[in-house]
């Protein structure tokens, strides 16, 4: 059911740095709601279960399987911790609540979710079948910020089932207002300028006048000066912002600063070598998420992990996967692959995105005049496959495309040749939980046509560039790619349920006349075939703008054709006119990025950044690098150079968004095995990982809860609870492999 917003948030305009400012005592009327996500709408975050009850979202509610045999009420219970209450204020505490079967009784309780546990408020009532809504007040006796709302299950010989929704504590005092610390005003890129690239920087400032800076060595000498240009309120933060260009200053260096304003930036370097390391820890990244594997701490200390889902219990395994009831009738082999994200799930036009862009990394390095194949080369991952002879780019996207090829319909059966969409968890789980001990039921969910086309567009492509290494690899994936696209064209409108959303992300797109485009253009480049250049040249995308705002991702792949068809040798004709619209979208987000003071390519409609919006501002990058790789024009060149700045650092939240670059960086990215924030004994995130960014929408609780009426960029926060912004995942670590591949290549 949807939250109740009880709470009116006033929010005023933003002063320098500051995010949000509410009244120090909001008006009477309001009632401040205590607990987050009492609706459980799309997931059970921040709630607990203890280890022997396994719940999960069903129906709107979040119901849970309660085991018999336990003694006391609390040796099964659910709850929420980090509940605040006040003493003397006075709380209404209500729910919604059901049992199966009938008169099963639960203790409700508000009390310390510490030691001594004691209880504040209680109740016990016997639940019936269809629910009942219950409401109570109480007052506290105590001041805590360690309060509980807890749900006391055990002591019943028989296993049962608990649901409950609308879980709601009203009273008390507002929760405390969240304010990023956002550190100097002068914001830069905290890891590295190229000497013979752009260099700019923004100051948050209340001035409006010009303002001289200093670019100050690490012995804090002064080396080059000037004033700053005054560039009003920025839309995309809020602030009163100016810019500084000392990009006339081409000097190596490391540990300088910008000073102006009274404030001194994070330091940073100027090194034409500075992005070779980002380019292999932005691809590092896919080993440690790699399924049915062992990672080992010989390739990756600190990151040693047991095989995740292969046939081991506590794991289900995906060696034999069925599919949802009623989906089809048999079962498929589809262990390996990447996991998506923070979750366990696999999910084929994710995966294959992602893929085609590690792929098209590798395909620009042999075209373009700056690539540099030997970059990507045998032993530059450090990966099981290191010493084959075979690029481990190449391998490493391999790993994904055999699971890719795995969730292909068999020959025999009903839409034999589509892919099956996804294939994850019956339910959500929680975290942490590494992959080798998730305990669910893993389903494959049904084929789309998406599923398929994507799936035929990377495997088409991934023809061409194996085929120097493996020519049987090559030959099978072609196959699959030509089984694939004839499944499509015979079932052109099987789409992805919205609602299927239960235990893994739906991915669900209604149009897929890009798709079409995008598979028949990697066909068609790597054979050559008139049918294929017949649906290119015929599909009403291949004239049409499809360089939005957003840039390109899973659901938009119209972007992606157009820049192989514009890149990758062909005999396409007009493909000139396809090279001149990817120079045309590259000048409006070159044109985008000369307007904004933070310097990126990025300026979504309404200001609403959307989830995701660090690889979406990377692939606007993509496409003006693109258009620099096609003309040789420095304007590009140095555009695409330029929007790296933000996402390390030049932004209105002062950080870096890659693990282990810049001196304050996201090392907390929602992930079940990265969760040292939840675990000490596990790791953050391995450095190059990157978070997904500001999301207008803050889709979950813990961002809502501190971010409600955030202003676009500052709409993140580096919590692992955050999934709507702060989650890592495989298409975005993708769109950063491939522009620091780029950035790299000009040093
Ligand atoms: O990246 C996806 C974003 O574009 C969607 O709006 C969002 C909601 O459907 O899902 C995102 O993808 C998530 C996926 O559904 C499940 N694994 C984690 C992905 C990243 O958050």
């Amino acid at each position: 059911m949807k939250r109740r917003r009880t709470t009116l948030l006033a929010v005023a305009a933003l002063a320098a740095g500051a995010l949000v400012s509410v009244p120090a005592h909001p008006a009477a009327a309001d009632e401040i709601e205590q607990v987050e996500n009492g609706s459980f709408d799309t997931s059970s975050a921040p709630w607990w279960t203890t280890a022997n009850v396994t719940a999960g979202l069903s129906g709107g509610q979040w119901c849970a399987d309660v085991p018999g045999g336990t003694v006391n009420r609390w040796d099964a219970a659910v709850g929420q911790n980090d509940i605040t209450l006040v003493k003397g204020e006075s709380y209404r505490f209500s729910f919604t609540a059901s049992g199966v079967p009938a008169d099963h009784v639960v203790r409700a309780i508000v009390g310390l979710s510490v030691s001594p546990y004691d209880t504040y408020y209680e109740v016990s009532p016997a639940l019936s079948v269809a629910g009942d809504t219950y409401s109570y007040t109480f007052t506290s006796p105590v001041d805590t910020k360690q309060g509980q709302v807890g749900f006391q299950l055990g002591g019943s010989a028989d296993p049962w089932r608990f649901c409950v929704d609308d879980v709601s504590l009203l009273g008390g005092v507002p929760p405390e207002v969240y304010e990023p610390d956002t550190g100097p005003r002068v914001r830069v890129n905290q890891v590295a300028y190229l000497p013979a690239g752009p260099k700019n920087a923004t100051l948050v400032t209340e001035s409006t006048e010009p303002l001289p800076w200093q670019l100050q060595n690490a012995g804090g000498t002064t080396v080059a000066e000037g004033r700053t240009v005054p560039r009003g309120v920025d839309a995309s933060s809020g602030q009163n912002v100016q810019t500084i260009d000392f990009g006339s200053y081409r000097k190596r260096g490391s540990d300088l600063t910008l000073v102006a304003d009274g404030e001194t930036s994070r330091p940073f370097d100027i090194d034409p070598r500075a992005y070779d390391g980002l380019r292999a820890d932005a691809l590092k990244y896919y080993y440690t998420q790699r399924s049915g594997i062992e990672i080992l701490d010989s390739l990756r200390p600190g990151y040693a992990r047991a095989a995740g889902h292969t046939d081991v219990a506590p794991n289900q395994g995906d060696g034999n996967v069925p599919c949802q009831p009623g989906v089809c009738d048999y079962s498929l082999d589809v262990t390996g692959g990447w996991y998506d994200a923070g979750d366990h799930g696999k999910y084929v036009v994710n995966g294959s995105i992602a893929t085609w862009e590690l792929l098209s990394t590798y395909e620009r390095a042999l075209h373009a005049r700056t690539g540099h194949p030997a970059a990507l080369g045998d032993g530059s991952l450090t990966i099981p496959e290191s010493g084959n002879k075979v690029p481990d780019v190449l391998d490493e996207a391999r790993w994904e495309l055999e699971f890719l090829l795995k969730m292909q319909v068999p020959a025999d059966e009903p839409l034999a040749g589509m892919a099956h969409h996804k294939i994850h968890d019956e339910q959500w789980t929680g975290l942490p939980l590494l992959p080798s001990q998730d305990p669910q039921k893993r389903e494959l969910h049904p084929p789309t046509t998406q599923a398929t086309l994507n799936l035929a567009a990377t495997a088409a492509q991934a023809a061409r560039l194996y085929k120097p290494y493996d020519r049987a690899f090559a030959a099978r994936a072609l196959k699959a790619a030509r089984t694939a696209w004839a499944a499509a064209l015979a079932h052109p409108e099987v789409y992805a349920s919205a609602a299927d959303a239960t235990g893994g992300g739906a991915y669900n797109d209604t149009d897929a006349r890009d798709e079409f485009y995008w598979a028949a253009a990697e066909l068609y480049l790597t054979t050559g075939e008139q049918e294929f250049a017949g649906h290119v040249l015929g599909s009403p995308v291949h004239t049409a703008d499809v360089f939005g705002d957003l840039g390109f991702d899973w659901a938009r792949t119209a972007a992606p054709a157009r820049l192989d068809l514009a890149t990758v040798p062909s005999r396409l004709p007009g493909r000139d006119k396809v090279r001149k619209s990817v120079t045309e979208a590259a000048d409006s987000y070159l044109a985008t990025l000369d307007a904004h003071p933070y310097g990126l390519p990025y300026a979504p409609a309404d200001n609403t950044y959307d989830w995701g919006s660090n690889a979406q501002i990377l692939n606007n990058a993509v496409v003006v690098a693109t258009a620099y790789d096609i003309t040789g024009r420095s304007a590009y060149r140095d555009g695409a150079v330029q929007s790296m700045d933000y996402v390390l650092g030049r932004n209105a939240l002062n950080q870096s968004y890659v693990t282990g670059y810049g001196e304050v960086a996201s090392r907390n990215q929602h992930s079940r095995w990265y969760a040292h924030e939840l675990d000490p004994a596990l790791p953050n995130p391995p450095r190059g990982t990157l978070a997904g960014g500001a999301n207008s929408s803050i889709q979950d609780p813990y961002a809502q809860g501190k971010l409600t009426g955030c202003v676009g960029q500052f709409c993140y926060i580096d919590d692992i609870q955050s999934w709507s912004t702060n989650e890592t995942a495989i298409n975005w670590n993708a769109a950063l492999a491939r522009l620091s591949a780029f950035v790299a290549d000009q040093g």
